[in-house]
């Protein structure tokens, strides 16, 4: 294989991003084949940039640009965050179409494509992140890239009834398709897209997973994207861990710990969940004092509307909760509106008996892997998950819960509360070997491979 070059909104030239675990992996990729990582500086200008910056950190070229304000505005917060960040995720209500915003994005994408086809060589193999970048593919063809070009979604893909409300829905489709390989996080996802390119562009699937329509032929597939479970096992067991579980369980003081990691983002669940803390707090009072659920919700995005929105019904619930059943000397629900370090978050997750994953879409949610990875053998904590997050599919030893049943919820967190230590571990071990095995190594090799018999001999 020659160079790998890699395109996403936000590189691991930012820190914040450096230390996850997919600036990890395609790093990885990157530094052995001396390969490129193209995107946005996290800088806004006036006027449209002429030039890039460019700089080298181990072997690997980071080549980033400025946006406009307002390509920031169109294209990031506006196409990006209110129309397709909603409706990837089922919330069609949420989205604010703007055939305007589209086309900045479209410009933008276009922009990025030159940018990185100006240094393209005719070995290099392109991989393209998420859904900043659906038009990429076709816009690197425009700028005279024949080379293969791989695209992730790290988010879900809505049922075709859903995607095709977004007006440009039939641009969006047929541009995606100039990608050589289109990965997925789940089969739930890869097969809405494949019903879409069938039913309504009179596309042929093929059995070997490529599909052919607008007179190509594209490879379709679910790549479910893991973790990096060594990492997560030494952060939870490094001294910060330590510290951070010292100073929870001090809290604590002998109370079980239910837990919860997100992004404060309305495709987490928030609400839903806080009410389905409610339920269970009013169904068993017996364990009123007994238990502290904990959730961390770093907030995102806070420039959309949306986002400010939910930030205050998650205060006035938690309020709520708080109000109706906390004690002198008992918070039932904390809610911690900021971020922690990733080794601050595994201490929390090893000490915590139950983990709360339950968003109302999730493309796959790493959340759900750590705390697996985050837990000792002896003594597991459970966790209780959705059935539309992505990673359902792989982890089915969970606790399998609708996030929009409040008493289906609220029953999953006492089954887990009470669960039997055999039954803990065995549920865990599975959920463990999974996690191992289907990792973010595992995860790249296989986007690579199929990308790879698109690269030409
Ligand atoms: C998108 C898709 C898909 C959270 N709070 C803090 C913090 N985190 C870390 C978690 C985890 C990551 O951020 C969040 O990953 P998720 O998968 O849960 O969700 P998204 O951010 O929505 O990511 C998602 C993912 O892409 C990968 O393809 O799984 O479905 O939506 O690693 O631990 N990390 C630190 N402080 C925090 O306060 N350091």
């Amino acid at each position: 294989m020659g160079r790998l070059i890699a395109i996403s909104n936000r590189t691991a030239a930012d820190p914040k991003a450096r230390a996850g675990g997919l600036a990890v992996a395609v790093w990885e990729s990157l530094k052995a084949t001396g390969g490129c990582w193209f995107g946005w500086s996290g800088e806004l200008v006036d006027e449209i940039p002429r030039g890039t910056s460019v700089y080298r950190d181990e072997g690997v070229e980071f080549v980033l640009t400025d946006l406009t304000h307002d390509e920031h505005e169109s294209y990031y917060l506006t196409y990006a965050n209110r129309v397709i960040w909603p409706v990837f995720h089922y919330r069609l209500d949420l989205a604010s179409f703007d055939s305007e915003a589209f086309k900045v994005y479209s410009a933008v994408n276009q922009r990025l494509a030159n940018m990185v086809a100006d240094r393209l060589v005719p070995t290099d193999t392109v991989w393209v992140h998420d859904y900043h970048f659906l038009l990429m593919g076709d816009a690197l063809r425009h700028a005279g890239w024949e080379g293969p070009t791989g695209f992730f979604l790290h988010i879900p893909f809505p049922p075709p009834e859903m995607f095709s409300a977004i007006p440009e829905h039939h641009w969006i489709a047929r541009a995606l398709c100039a990608y050589s390989v289109i990965g997925f996080q789940s089969e739930r996802d890869r097969a809405n897209f494949e019903r879409y390119l069938v039913d309504q562009c009179g596309g042929e699937a093929h059995e070997d997973g490529r599909i052919s329509v607008f007179g190509t032929t594209t490879r379709i597939a679910a790549y479910p994207i893991g973790i990096d479970p060594a990492g997560f096992v030494e952060a939870a067991h490094s001294p910060v861990a330590d510290r951070a579980a010292e100073r929870i369980s001090r809290f604590l003081g002998g109370r079980e710990l239910v837990v919860g990691v997100d992004r404060m983002d309305y495709s987490k669940g928030l609400p839903q969940r806080f009410e389905a803390v409610g339920q269970f707090f009013d169904d068993h009072p017996d364990l009123h004092g007994k238990v502290s659920v904990t959730q961390i919700a770093p907030p995102s995005r806070s420039k959309v509307e949306e986002y400010q929105e939910l930030r205050l019904e998650l205060d006035q619930l938690a309020g709520r909760i708080n109000g109706d059943h906390g004690d002198l000397d008992w918070i039932p629900l904390r809610y911690l509106a900021r971020s922690y370090s990733r080794e601050e978050l595994a201490g929390l997750f090893r000490i915590a008996r139950v983990g709360l994953v339950t968003p109302l879409r999730d493309g796959m949610n790493l959340v759900a892997k750590e705390f697996v990875m985050a837990q000792d053998e002896s003594d597991p904590g459970v966790l209780v998950l959705s059935q539309f997050a992505g990673a359902a599919e792989q982890m089915q030893e969970a606790l399998i819960v609708n996030p929009h049943d409040r008493h289906k919820v609220a029953d999953a967190i006492h089954q887990a509360l009470t669960m039997p230590l055999e039954e803990r571990q065995t549920r865990w071990r599975k959920l463990r070997d999974i996690v191992v095995k289907q990792d973010i190594a595992w995860w790249r090799n296989n986007f690579l491979r199929d990308l790879e018999p698109a690269i030409p001999a």
